[in-house]
């Protein structure tokens, strides 16, 4: 029997430096709208949705950048959104800068019911950047100076979503999509749906030699289809796109099928909706055949992955 869930994701165009919070969300209102008429049920907004991508945008006194974080969730500027995913009956996936009240910050995503409820939150874990101003870049990227590496690990949970009593959502961010050990540990915990949003430059800034440009969108693809086949799930990656202060990120969301296939991809770097039925029981064909975890995994040839950070060379050849 078919379990569907009709799935959307909701790619944002640009946020400028000066454009406040009540734009963004005036927009991810609308496409809330658009993605209920087109029948979804899930719409999944992208990574630091409500603002400008600010991490490349050094501030020397670290508590100037505390404008871009949010220390209420929901607070009066994003209360719209909770009360359209009430008006129109859908869940949502949100990204935003996490304040906590202990003045803790964390580059977050929350899982929204429809009643407005947030049933699952998840802090991004693979940081990727530097801390300090770079005089080599001429973009930064500070999320390593602006955020603490996620503590909530890469949660999963089973809730009510659409039609359907039970869905298994597990959600990750942009830089963590590059990363197997992620999607793996989603995998475990019997994930059907991953949502992850990210803002990723169209340009590799940190290159120091040449990287192709269509290598970029192609890697962000590739590794989300791997994710979602190798642990038998549907996956929504959703990008902030276009040129923001006058720095471009690539758009190219997509919705993966537990086959690794696309379903839906957007072709605007703009607002712009797609929409996809997942029908969660084809998960079931990997997860009882190739990919049986409980049959074929064998963890104890797998150590070095949690015993070692960064790569070894290898025994000399001796013969
Ligand atoms: N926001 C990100 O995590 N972006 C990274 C870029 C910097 C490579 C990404 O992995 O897409």
């Amino acid at each position: 029997m078919s379990r569907i869930l009709t799935v959307a994701a909701a790619q944002l165009g640009p946020i400028q430096k000066a454009e406040g919070r009540d734009v963004a969300v005036a927009r991810m209102v609308r496409l809330m709208e658009r993605a209920h008429a087109r029948g979804a049920e899930l719409v999944v907004f992208p990574e630091l949705a409500l603002t400008t991508f600010f991490p490349r945008h050094f501030n020397a006194d670290r508590a100037e950048a505390d404008r871009w974080f949010e220390s209420a969730m929901p607070s009066n500027e994003t209360a719209p959104l909770f009360a359209a995913a009430k008006r129109l009956n859908v869940g949502f996936h949100l990204g935003y800068a996490e304040r906590t009240p202990e003045g803790r910050h964390f580059n977050t995503a929350i899982l929204v019911n429809p009643a407005g409820q947030i049933m699952l939150k998840y802090r991004k874990i693979h940081l990727p950047g530097h801390a300090e101003f770079d005089p080599r870049r001429a973009v930064q990227h500070l999320e390593k100076r602006y955020f603490e590496v996620g503590d909530l690990g890469f949660p999963v949970i089973r809730a009510p979503m659409g039609g359907l009593d039970g869905v298994n959502m597990g959600m990750m961010i942009c830089n963590d999509r590059r990363w197997p050990e992620a999607w793996r540990v989603l995998g475990l915990q019997s994930v059907e749906l991953v949502m992850v949003g990210y803002n990723t430059p169209s340009l590799n800034q940190a290159a120091a030699g040449f990287e192709a440009h269509h290598l970029r969108v192609f890697h962000s693809h590739l590794s989300v289809q791997a994710g979602a086949y190798q642990n038998a799930t549907f996956a929504v990656a959703v990008a902030k796109a276009g040129t923001e202060d006058g720095n471009e990120l690539f758009g190219h969301s997509i919705i993966v099928n537990p086959q690794g296939e696309i379903l839906a991809q957007a072709t605007s770097w703009d607002d712009e909706v797609i929409v996809a039925d997942c029908d969660l029981e084809a998960c079931r064909l990997g997860r009882t055949t190739i990919f049986a975890f409980d049959k074929h995994r064998r963890p104890e040839a797998y150590t070095s992955i949690t015993a070692q950070t960064g790569a070894v060379e290898p025994p000399e050849w001796q013969g």
